[in-house]
């Protein structure tokens, strides 16, 4: 595990299966249908039940580049929210922006919901072919901006499945807060708040609310 305090929040990388990790919101690689599918889809589906699949079906649809929250069955979480990230088509159409805009609602949807914390995959990066090196400066940068306001969710976990993306999203996150190559200002980098960020020591002892 890969640990960052960011202002009073903490994001952290994990590898392993979403639907085994405890969050207030866990969050699903969905389809514009909600109709269920492969992946992070299919794993949810499973381990939650059906109940998560009918509340999809009154809900009907949910736009790329955007979310809608449902039960979460037999997850370990409070809620689900269904994220639809783009497919992938060169990065001509408008992908970049919905990807953003897909985490974007995905937090602020945990907020609307109170939770404190959130269990997020690499959304686009497997079925839907966006490229991971792309993805995960995306991914991190909605994380972090979020993490540096006081708005929930102030845990942010993403479960990463393989080597390859725990490989990119760690040295993505290592790049952002390095250069605060932030191309789009977040609200420190626009205060100039350069040192809210600290990489949690070896050995170091968590605050009693940083465990999950
Ligand atoms: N836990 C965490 N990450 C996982 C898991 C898991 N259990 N399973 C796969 N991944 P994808 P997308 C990784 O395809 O690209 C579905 O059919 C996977 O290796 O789940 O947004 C939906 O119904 C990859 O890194 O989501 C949609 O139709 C990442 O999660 C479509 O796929 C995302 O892969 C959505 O495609």
């Amino acid at each position: 595990m890969t640990e960052f305090h960011v202002g009073d929040g903490v994001l952290r990388l994990v590898q392993g299966d979403i639907t085994q990790v405890t969050a207030d919101a866990t969050v699903n690689a969905a389809n514009s249908a909600l109709a269920g599918g492969s992946g992070v889809d299919g794993a949810i589906h499973r381990a939650g039940g059906p109940s998560i699949m009918a509340e999809c079906r009154s809900l009907g649809r949910c736009p790329t580049g955007s979310a809608v929250v449902t039960t979460a069955g037999n997850l370990p979480a409070r809620v689900v929210i269904h994220a639809v990230a783009p497919v992938w088509r060169g990065g001509t159409q408008g992908e970049a922006e919905l990807l953003a805009s897909a985490y974007s609602e995905t937090f602020r949807l945990g907020a609307e919901r109170e939770a404190r914390s959130i269990a997020l995959p690499s959304l686009g990066t497997g079925a839907y072919g966006y490229p991971l090196e792309q993805a995960a400066p995306i991914a991190l940068r909605a994380a972090l901006d979020r993490l540096r306001t006081s708005r929930p969710p102030r845990h942010i976990t993403f479960v990463l499945w393989d080597n390859r993306t725990v490989t990119a999203y760690k040295q993505a996150v290592e790049d952002l807060l390095a250069t605060q190559g932030d191309d789009t200002p977040s609200e420190a980098s626009t205060r100039g708040d350069r040192t809210g960020t600290r990489r949690t020591q070896p050995g170091e002892e968590l605050r009693e609310g940083d465990r999950q």
